[in-house]
C-alpha cells in the first residue's frame, strides 16, 4: 500500500524556521530553538491583551513607578510577568533583564545547559496603548559567559549578539528576527496562532523616501543632526524626502526596514545621551538592520561596537539604508560638531 503521500502545507511556521536555523549552532541540540519558542508563546499571550486592552479595564496606569521612574501601565505589567514565565521554563536561559526590572534575574547559575541571557523590553511604546497606536516586543540574546554570572556579565557589546528581534503588535502582529543568517518576518495568523514565514530575507532598501525623528525636539539637537534634518527636509538630497513618525520605536524601525530612509532618536536637553535604551532597543535593531543590509550609529560610533556600563544605559540612534547614513555621515563631516568629529568607528 503506498504511503500517504506528504502534503506540503504550503507555510513555514517560526518553529520550523528556527529548527532549520538551530542547525546552524553546533552543538546547540535544540536549545536554541526551544529559547525562541519561548518568545513566540509570550508574544501571543500579549497580543491576545493588545487586542482585548480596550475592551477589559487593561488600559490606564498599573499606579507603580517602574525603574524608569515611568507609572507602569498594567499591560506593561502583564508583558514582563509573560515574558519572564515563558523565558524562565526554558533550561537554556540563565539569565534575563527587563526594561521593567532594575537588576537582571538570574535564573540558573550551575547549569552548563543555561547557555543564554535575554535581554527584553515586554512592551516598548506602552505610552501609546490608551490611543490604540502600534507598540512592541524587543529581544537580544547573548551567550552566557563560563563560570558563575555576576550582574557586569551581561554587559556585553552588541556585535555579541546571537539572536535579536521584535514583536510589533500592529494591524497585524509580526515577529521579526535575526540569528545571525538575514532577517526573516513571520505574522502570526489568529486563525490557528501560529506566526507564518511572510517576509524571508528581508532586505532594508539603500535609498528610501521616508525619514523619522521627534522633529519638535530639533531645536534641542547637536547642529550635525539639525543639518542632516534640515537636508532631508528641503530636497538638497535629491528628492523630497517624507517625514513620518509614530513616536513607537517598534513600528517607526519596522517600516524603515522595510521601506528604507533613516529613523533617528538624536541626543536633546532632555536626554543628551538619547532616549532609547542601548542594550534592548538599539542593540536589537541594529543588529537586525546590519543584517538587512543597513547600518545603525549613534552619531559617533557603530552602535553594535558600544560597550554597556549599565543595562538600562540610553543611546542615541540613527538607523537607515546605506544612502541615508552615508548622508548622515557627510552632514557630521561638514558641520564640525565638536562631540561628533571623530570617524564613525567601521564594524568590528
Ligand atoms: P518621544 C516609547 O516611549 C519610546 O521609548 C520609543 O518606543 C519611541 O521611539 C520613543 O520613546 C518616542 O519618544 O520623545 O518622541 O515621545
Amino acid at each position: 500500500m503506498n504511503a500517504t503521500p506528504f502534503h506540503d502545507p504550503g507555510f513555514i511556521t517560526v518553529q520550523q524556521h528556527i529548527l532549520k536555523e538551530q542547525s546552524r549552532f553546533p552543538g546547540a541540540s535544540g536549545e536554541f530553538s526551544w529559547l525562541l519558542s519561548g518568545i513566540t508563546l509570550a508574544a501571543k499571550m500579549i497580543e491576545s491583551q493588545v487586542r482585548r486592552a480596550g475592551l477589559n479595564d487593561i488600559l490606564g496606569a498599573h499606579g507603580e513607578i517602574n525603574v524608569q521612574g515611568e507609572v507602569q501601565q498594567k499591560l506593561d505589567v502583564y508583558a514582563n510577568h509573560v515574558m519572564s514565565a515563558s523565558l524562565g521554563v526554558r533550561d537554556s536561559v540563565a539569565v534575563i533583564a527587563s526594561e521593567e526590572n532594575e537588576h537582571p534575574t538570574v535564573l540558573r547559575n550551575q547549569s552548563p545547559n543555561a547557555r543564554y541571557i535575554v535581554i527584553f523590553d515586554p512592551l516598548d511604546g506602552s505610552s501609546n496603548i490608551d490611543v490604540n497606536v502600534s507598540t512592541g516586543t524587543t529581544f537580544s540574546i547573548i551567550k552566557r559567559p563560563n563560570g558563575v554570572f555576576c550582574d557586569n556579565d551581561i554587559l556585553r557589546p552588541g556585535y555579541e549578539q546571537v539572536a535579536a528581534g521584535y514583536v510589533l503588535y500592529g494591524s497585524s502582529t509580526m515577529l521579526v528576527y535575526s540569528a545571525g543568517n538575514g532577517v526573516h518576518g513571520f505574522t502570526l495568523d489568529p486563525a490557528i496562532g501560529a506566526f507564518i514565514l511572510s517576509h524571508e530575507n528581508m532586505k532594508m532598501p539603500a535609498q528610501g523616501s521616508y525619514y523619522s525623528v521627534n522633529e519638535a525636539h530639533i531645536d534641542a539637537m547637536p547642529a550635525c543632526f539639525q543639518s542632516y534634518i534640515n537636508r532631508l527636509r528641503s530636497g538638497e538630497l535629491g528628492q523630497k524626502y517624507v517625514s513620518r513618525y509614530i513616536g513607537s520605536m517598534v513600528a517607526d524601525f519596522h517600516r524603515t526596514l522595510l521601506k528604507g530612509g533613516v529613523f533617528m532618536y538624536p541626543p536633546t536637553k532632555s536626554h543628551p545621551a538619547g532616549k532609547l535604551r542601548l542594550m534592548y532597543e538599539a542593540n536589537p535593531v541594529a543588529f537586525l538592520a546590519e543584517q538587512a543590509g543597513g547600518r545603525a550609529t549613534d552619531g559617533r560610533e557603530r552602535i553594535l561596537n558600544k560597550m554597556p556600563e549599565n543595562v538600562h544605559d540610553r543611546t542615541s540612534l540613527v538607523v537607515g539604508g546605506t544612502f541615508e547614513m552615508t548622508q548622515f555621515e557627510k552632514c557630521r563631516r561638514t558641520e564640525r560638531t565638536p562631540a561628533y568629529d571623530s570617524p564613525i568607528t567601521n564594524p568590528i
